[in-house]
């Protein structure tokens, strides 16, 4: 079978709150002390992959992490018990849904040994997203063990890499060889800038890139400021479109003219910001959406937030993209609330992975009835609300640690995962 696009959603765990952990993270920082409902949050997952199966695509999954991390709290000489708050709220995250976040993805058509390279992202800009690639790695590991996939470390601190978030691939055809573009921020504003250069160039190294056709890119400083923690807050890429704002880029003309010379066929779909602000733009997370390939010749989709819909700019936007005559031909708003009050739209939400199915570990592909199977988990066991008070609540830690326990024995994962 030749390769395709895989996406690997991450399940939102039963610890899913609203601590304001993302300096730049203009929902996280917004919604901060919000009561939060993990069992809502993660069936809005599951339906969002539900959706994404019946247009025919392959969907796989991340498992949440185990929560709280005690491993990091005993490395920082504390617990759950004793810690300050910001500790103990960074140490329950249920960040790791974000699966965009887990790591960077070359498929094997763009790489010199012909094998598909993942380098598990190190996050070491946020403190409640540092400790995750332990887990994240354990998972890859596991899910990509076959002699076709080649799993890397982290890179190493200080240089932040937060894996396919600021990473887009431009192709003729998901199977054929891609151009890679990296993109990274440099800090000087108030927001930090979480990709450094030094982390992607590593990156584009250890994957055996072509160095002709990996680019370089830089962020605009204007898109971190306006709350674009990610570049995946302001551009999308799917085979040989790039869908992306005006002021995503530090220097857009010089980037899409080595797109061009690259690929040929690209075609741009920028949108100005004389139509939609940066603002609209971050607020309604249109950028932050999945294009996906139809099957069968049907074109391109974007599964867009329901926030979307009620912005006005963007939707009308949106509209006249249909009414023409281009590549994406649905626009399928889905409802992630949960994870977007805390600044995780639908593209956050997925890794995409390009391979054959059946070299990667049944475990992490679903299908409708596994889902089934695993929404009633959830519903079974996912806390139904936590409020910043219950985060010392030892029977909500308990419920949290049973209900993870439960999901990982239900997929028979517990050997590989708890460690
Ligand atoms: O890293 N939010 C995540 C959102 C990640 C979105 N991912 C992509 N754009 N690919 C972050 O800022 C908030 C957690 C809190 O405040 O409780 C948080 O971590």
């Amino acid at each position: 079978m030749p390769a395709i696009e895989i996406n690997f959603d991450g399940i939102i765990g039963p610890s899913h709150n609203y601590a304001g952990l993302s300096l730049g993270n203009l929902a996280s920082a917004g919604n901060s002390g919000s009561p939060s409902f993990p069992r809502q949050a993660a069936l809005e997952g599951i339906a969002k992959m539900r959706a994404n199966i019946a247009l025919g695509l392959t969907q796989g999954i991340f498992l949440p992490h185990r929560r709280p991390d005690t491993a990091w709290l005993s490395a920082l000489g504390t617990s759950m018990a004793d810690a300050e708050p910001h500790i103990r709220a960074a140490a329950f995250s249920a960040s790791a849904m974000w699966a965009a976040n887990a790591a960077t993805v070359s498929p094997a058509a763009d790489t010199l040994d012909g094998k598909c390279h993942l380098t598990v992202a190190n996050l070491v800009t946020m403190p409640h997203r540092s400790h995750e690639w332990p887990q994240t790695l354990a998972q890859l590991r596991t899910a990509f063990a076959s002699d076709r996939f080649s799993v890397h470390d982290p890179v190493p601190a200080p240089f932040g890499d937060e894996g396919a978030a600021n990473h887009m691939r431009l192709c003729e055809s998901h199977d054929a060889p891609g151009v890679e573009v990296f993109v990274y921020g440099r800090s000087g504003g108030t927001f930090p800038a979480r990709q450094h250069p030094e982390a992607s160039k590593a990156v584009a190294r250890k994957h055996r890139l072509d160095p002709g056709r990996t680019l370089l890119v830089q962020q605009s400083a204007e898109a971190i400021e306006a709350g674009a923690f990610h570049n995946d807050v302001v551009a999308v890429a799917n085979e040989r479109v790039l869908f992306a704002h005006e002021q995503a880029f530090a220097d857009k003309s010089a980037f899409f003219a080595e797109l061009s010379r690259l690929i040929p066929s690209i075609e741009i779909i920028e949108v100005p910001a004389s139509q939609i602000s940066l603002t609209d733009a971050i607020q309604s997370y249109l950028f932050n959406a999945q294009l996906v390939t139809l099957p069968d010749g049907a074109g391109m989709a974007l599964i867009v937030p329901t926030e979307t819909q009620a912005t006005p700019a963007v939707w009308q936007w949106l509209e006249t993209l249909l009414a023409g005559n281009g590549p994406i031909r649905r626009v399928m708003p889905v409802d992630v609330r949960q994870s977007m009050a805390n600044g995780g739209g639908p593209a956050c939400l997925r890794l995409r992975v390009v391979a054959d199915p059946a070299d990667i570990d049944a475990r992490f592909l679903v299908d409708g009835p596994k889902l089934d199977r695993i929404a009633a988990i959830i519903e079974q066991h996912w806390p139904e609300r936590i409020t910043p008070d219950d985060l010392r609540n030892a029977d909500l830690i308990a419920q949290v640690e049973q209900s993870w326990l439960t999901l990982v024995d239900h997929l028979q994962l517990s050997r590989e995962l708890c460690v």
